[in-house]
């Protein structure tokens, strides 16, 4: 099997040393993600609009005749092994991922046998681009190929999901799994988080850039305050329900149903209901510029949804609004805004593409002087989602 995929090549290289080449191995690709605009949305059952990228997970991957797993983790040159009836939480954080996906495929009385798996990749970690999302996927697609065990698509998606939820206890949408595994190139996915329903966008990838501005800083806060506003939500549901009993999540409201209730909701609730409302609606009216070809128009929806998430949703923070404030006179900058969960994590930028390496000296030199800290930056490609590498 040979790949020109150098990311690949390197980690078909470190599974050869690590388990030799006597056994037929498969290699699978999954991406990580950007999201264009909605975010906080998909908990909700909103709108999100996510895409998958140049920046994936590899697993090269073979099955044993035994009942073990063996997984290396390229990156860190780790290995850990477990029988696959000994699903317990080893110390060391890494294999949880691969864990949660076994036990979801047990959960579902399907069989697998031991398999021993060299994986890693370029998605860079703790920057927002949902690397874990694309490690479980790419497990599970593997898996499934592996094993003939017939999930398709969107089960293998739901699946990923919960075994973030409940093996590795983060309580997160289902955005990030949904874009790895159905990304496709050039084009953004919005997808109804409630139905699953989805539609691709073409994106104009020819005139602009998109680069990630990557701060390289993760506040404490983050998963704490991600739970918080789940929760905050959820409040501010039952509170709606008193008055319209159709209320299932605030995807059911609109910013003018939460400006009614404005003081039964409480300054806080109200302030979080308000960025949910407006940002879902957001998501589809960026849509339509999208395809009426205003991206000007669609960079200010950007800059609409950092506001929102600073001001009213409170999960910015301060190197993060530096960021976006650094670009807010740039006319090469057609959007701008902090993406993903927040605390941290990378700002997303819309470029005309001749500007992206006088963007990219402005942004680096500003956040040295102001944080003394290097700024990476990513200039990101949109291409498919998970499969398996040919
Ligand atoms: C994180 C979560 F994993 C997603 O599900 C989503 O909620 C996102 O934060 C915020 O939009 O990436």
């Amino acid at each position: 099997m040979t790949t020109t995929n150098p990311v690949a090549e390197t980690i078909r290289n470190k599974y050869l040393q690590a388990f030799g080449s006597e056994a037929k191995y498969r290699i699978f690709r999954s991406p990580g993600r950007i999201n264009l605009i909605g975010e906080h949305t998909d908990y909700n059952n909103g709108f999100v609009l996510p895409a998958s990228v140049d920046k994936a997970v590899y697993f090269v991957i073979a099955p044993r005749e035994d009942d073990r797993v063996i997984l290396h983790a390229a990156d860190l040159d780790e290995t850990y092994s477990f029988a696959l009836n000994d699903l317990s939480k080893p110390e060391q954080h890494w294999p949880h991922y691969q864990l949660g996906i076994i036990e979801q495929i047990q959960k579902k009385g399907l069989m697998i046998g031991g398999f021993q798996a060299a994986f890693g990749g370029d998605v860079p970690v703790g920057a927002g681009l949902s690397s874990s999302a694309a490690l479980e996927c790419c497990l599970l697609f593997a898996l499934n190929e592996l094993y003939g065990l017939g999930l398709d698509r969107f089960t293998i998606v739901k699946m990923s999901q919960k075994a973030e939820n409940e093996y590795v206890g983060v309580q997160c949408g289902i955005m990030d799994q949904f874009a790895s595994a159905f990304g496709k190139e050039e084009a953004v996915i919005r997808l109804d988080c409630r139905s699953l329903e989805y539609q691709y966008f073409p994106f104009p990838m020819h005139d602009y850039l998109l680069v990630l501005c990557d701060t390289s800083v993760k506040h404490s806060l983050a998963s704490s305050e991600y739970n918080t506003r789940r929760l905050e939500c959820e409040k501010g549901v039952s509170v709606l329900q008193q008055y319209h009993a159709d209320i299932q999540s605030l995807r059911d409201a609109s910013p003018e149903l939460v400006e009614e209730h404005k003081d039964e909701l409480g300054d806080v609730v109200y302030r979080r209901c308000k960025f949910i409302t407006e940002e879902i609606r957001r998501v589809q009216e960026a849509c339509d510029m999208l395809v009426e070809g205003r991206m000007d128009d669609f960079g200010k929806k950007m800059y609409a949804t950092h506001d929102g998430l600073q001001h009213e949703y409170e999960v910015s923070c301060p190197e993060l609004d530096y960021l976006v404030d650094l670009t807010r006179n740039n006319p090469d900058v057609i959007g701008a805004r902090m993406m993903g969960g927040g605390f941290g994590g990378c700002t997303i930028n819309l470029l005309r593409k001749e500007a992206a390496d006088a963007f990219e000296e402005t942004m680096k030199s500003a956040y040295k002087s102001k944080y003394d800290i290097e700024l990476p930056c990513y200039r990101v490609k949109i291409t498919e989602g998970t499969g398996e590498v040919l």
